[in-house]
């Protein structure tokens, strides 16, 4: 087992790394940039070491700084956290040279999920389901529209190096499709340094329900999904476990999808096999997280059972049980930003003058945040993580709208109005909406007059 960890990240999902660090006897160290420094992570970590300035890049972004405060610290594992190095190879290579165990992917297996066309035939292959499309990389405008007569408008040109709905154009007929496919391509070339562009059938008003998974290497499991349909130009806002949407039938295929998209390049560790469901409930592959999301906090209070404490264990060389788990709880988190979601989701840097945190019985926080401490505006927006659980959906969406009103930050906006006004909507309600729904409910980006 690990003797020290150092976490390569900031913010909640940092704070959130050393809680269970601790509980598991294992020393921590924090890195923070000189924007950070009142931050929680480093308050609660038992070594801090300051790596740069506010600027990402020569901080949480950077390799080699990182990697000599693990070696002045003696650290034997790096945990990256989400977002910044936690899916770059390069990083993850670098660990194991340095002789560094990287909690999270090899280079091997983040590089089979990061092409987005060459992972999508490897699912192919085992025969996990994917949308009709192209068979890889498109060569030319002809043989696209070639595939685009076979498969029928409309369809979506996605950019190989994507993912995350970067490099993305939906084309609804041949005239559209030329245009779009230089341009994307073009787009592509310029934020990834590839041009390459695949085509799919687009599959109108899906729902985006991922599967969790455990692998050891040679076996995988699956622990539920969750349901991600809440989302705003690709950020996702609410997410929930059980789907609304989810049958006992279609959620042990999309399980076995996903243990067989891991197994499929012997994946070891925790990550996420994100699917696109129809309105029939055809589910195709979209891709695969190779590390720790933020929504992981509602698979572990649907299992009971700490998924940082399984992904350190299976990076420490734990097999995993082997068992699938069927959800009995209701889980629901809402994603707290410092923005204002009726001035178009605008970041609201700036101190939190007052803070209370709701509490009772079923729910849940994670945050770095306090009263007086400031949301500097160098990183994502998020600042906190609502989380209830309960025994019914019901149950669980109650509980969350009593506990939003219940939370207090004061001095900068925030999404909670937002989130009451979610949670009150008849459909929401009812479990019926799908990745278009803020799109068709513009309603809900409106201040409510009081
Ligand atoms: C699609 C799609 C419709 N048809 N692919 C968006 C993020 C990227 N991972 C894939 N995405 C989509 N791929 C086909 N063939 C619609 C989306 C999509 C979407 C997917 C999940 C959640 C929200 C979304 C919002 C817009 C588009």
């Amino acid at each position: 087992m690990f003797k020290k960890i150092l976490v390569a990240n900031r913010g909640e999902i940092a704070l959130r790394v050393i809680r269970t660090c601790k509980e598991m006897g294992i020393e921590t160290v924090a890195v923070y940039s000189k924007a950070d420094v009142e931050s929680l992570h480093v308050k609660f970590a038992d070594e801090a070491v300051c790596i740069g300035p506010a600027q990402s890049s020569e901080s949480y972004l950077n390799m080699s700084r990182i990697i000599a405060a693990a070696e002045i610290t003696n650290a034997d594992g790096i945990h990256p956290g989400y977002g910044f190095l936690s899916e770059n190879a390069k990083f993850s290579k670098v660990c194991a040279e340095n002789g560094i165990k990287f909690i999270g992917a090899s280079p091997e297996m983040i590089n089979a999920m990061g092409d987005k066309a060459s992972a999508k035939a490897t699912m192919k292959k085992v025969g996990v389901p994917v949308v009709p499309g192209s068979d890889g990389i498109l060569e030319s405008v002809s043989q696209a529209k070639k595939v685009a007569k076979r498969i029928k408008y409309p369809v979506m040109i996605k950019a190989t190096a994507g993912g995350g709905g970067k490099g993305m154009r939906v084309v609804w007929s041949e005239e559209e499709l030329e245009d779009a496919f230089l341009s994307a391509s073009k787009e592509a070339e310029a934020s990834f340094g590839n041009p390459g562009m695949y085509m799919e059938k687009f599959v109108e008003e899906p729902r985006h329900i991922e599967i969790q998974i455990a692998a050891d290497g040679k076996k995988a499991c699956h622990l539920g999904e969750r349901d991600c349909s809440i989302q705003r130009r690709h950020q996702k806002l609410v997410e929930e476990t059980p789907s609304p949407f989810m049958t006992e039938k279609l959620r042990e295929k999309m399980g076995n999808a996903a243990i067989k998209a891991a197994e499929a390049i012997n994946y070891e560790g925790v990550g996420t096999v994100e699917f696109l469901v129809d309105k029939n409930r055809n589910f195709y592959f979209m891709e695969m997280n190779t590390r720790i999301q933020v929504e992981h906090t509602i698979t572990e209070e649907v299992i009971d059972y700490d998924l940082i404490k399984e992904q350190i264990k299976l990076a420490a060389g734990d097999k995993i049980s082997g068992k699938n788990y069927i959800p009995k709880m209701h889980s629901i988190q809402c994603r707290i930003n410092a923005e204002n979601p009726f001035k178009d989701f605008r970041p609201s840097p700036g101190k939190i003058t007052n803070y209370h945190a709701p509490g009772g019985h079923g729910i849940r926080i994670d945050t770095h945040v306090y009263a007086g401490f400031s949301i500097v505006p160098y990183y994502d927006s998020m600042i906190s993580k609502l989380i209830t659980v309960a025994q019914t959906r019901e149950e669980a969406i109650t509980k969350m709208i009593r506990a939003l009103q219940e939370y207090v930050i004061d001095g900068i906006d925030t999404t909670i109005p937002f989130h009451i006004s979610l949670l009150n909507h008849e459909l929401f309600r009812a479990g019926k909406y799908t990745t278009k729904f803020l799109e068709e409910h513009p309603e809900l980006l409106e201040k409510k007059q009081s």
